[in-house]
């Protein structure tokens, strides 16, 4: 048999579906259709200032967060995109109160869709690295009418997670629960090709990536952590480190998954009755999946984010994702101070 020249994003999830059993003909359609949309949101934004697409919507979005206007296109995107393939059931995203059921002129199929459209919005008028990110869950057997209750699972229980960099390369990333698949978008023939087929995080690492800015307001076992990471050679930990921060998740974990790293958004003081920043369902989940199929561990402190039990679909979550060692032993001082 001759080896292929290049692997499609096509070819590699029929592969999935035909050698591995990992998915089925609907999960395969469902990721295709995911793509196609980012394919389409990475088109819009390229075009920038030429395209009408940068600055404020005018709106708030259910978080209070004001919308820009690539928020909202990207939703559309995703959303119409979604719609009438027969694969969902419902969509959920950042950008919308509640959730969205296919309509019911269309067949609906098992599965549901998170996404965040838009990643890192404060950096799209700025010209940094921004990226959309999706989960997908299966309805319950019985659920009949699609409810936001439906949407509550584990984050182990997802079946898909993903993202969509849009960087100085469009790249998909992709886990089906066999591995992390990366994809770069040829531009020439529209496709996104796997360039690596079976990614892996270093365990150990020498870059952790927080907002510094925060750190009179984190957590002992936080503090502790970077404290001891800025004493270099002369400290606890005998080595130096480096310090990266783009501001967009998808930027921070895609290199983190490339080269090694620590990403942390942790609760703090700011806002003592909300558990962090990012979203449970639709950001800290579908990157902590990625991040675990690759060798990496995810934690909210002293729990496993895959296992937290969601009560609500915009509920927050304190992340501490990346290179297992360090993962661990962000989760051994939380567990000590606990
Ligand atoms: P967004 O989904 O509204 O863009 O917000 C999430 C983003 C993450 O991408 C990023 O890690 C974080 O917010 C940055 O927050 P901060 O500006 O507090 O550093
Ligand atoms: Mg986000």
């Amino acid at each position: 048999m001759t080896q292929p020249k290049s692997i499609n994003l096509t070819r590699y999830l029929v592969e999935q579906e035909r050698e591995h059993g990992a998915i089925t003909p609907h999960l395969r359609l469902l990721v295709e259709v995911v793509a196609r949309a980012c394919k389409r949101i990475s088109l819009a934004v390229n075009k920038g200032a030429l395209g009408d697409v940068l600055g404020a919507a005018g709106s708030d979005n259910v978080q209070g967060e004001a919308q820009k206007k690539l928020d909202v296109i990207a939703n559309d995107v995703l959303l119409e995109a979604n719609e009438w393939g027969g694969h969902l059931a419902a969509m959920a995203s950042e950008e919308m109160d509640t959730v969205h059921p296919v309509d019911s002129h269309y067949p609906r199929g098992e599965y549901l869709l998170l996404f965040d459209p838009l990643d890192g919005s404060s950096n799209i008028d700025v010209d940094v690295t921004i990226g959309t990110i999706f989960s997908v869950l299966r309805i319950p057997a019985d659920a009949g009418e699609p409810e936001e209750r439906h949407f509550l699972q584990p984050g182990r229980d997802q079946v898909a997670a993903g993202y969509c960099v849009y960087g100085p390369q469009t790249q998909l990333v992709l886990t089906v629960g066999r591995g992390v698949a990366v994809f770069t978008l040829d531009r020439e023939q529209g496709s996104f090709v796997l360039t690596d087929g079976d990614l892996r995080i270093p365990p150990s690492t020498g870059e952790f990536s927080i907002n510094m800015s925060n750190m009179r307001h984190w957590a002992q076992p936080v503090r502790r952590y970077i404290d001891e990471c800025l004493q270099g050679k002369e400290g606890p930990r005998g080595r130096d480190f480096n310090m990266r921060w783009v501001g967009s998740m998808v930027a921070d974990v895609h290199r983190i998954l490339m080269r090694g790293g620590v990403f942390l958004y942790p609760w703090d003081k700011r806002e003592p009755g909300k558990p962090g920043k990012l979203r449970l369902l639709y950001e800290a989940n579908p990157m902590s999946l990625l991040v675990e199929q690759a060798g990496g561990a995810a934690v909210a402190g002293a729990q496993r984010i895959l296992d937290i039990e969601p009560t609500a679909l915009h509920q927050r979550c304190s992340v501490m994702l990346g290179s297992r060692e360090e993962v661990e032993r962000l989760q051994q001082y939380h567990a000590q101070s606990a």
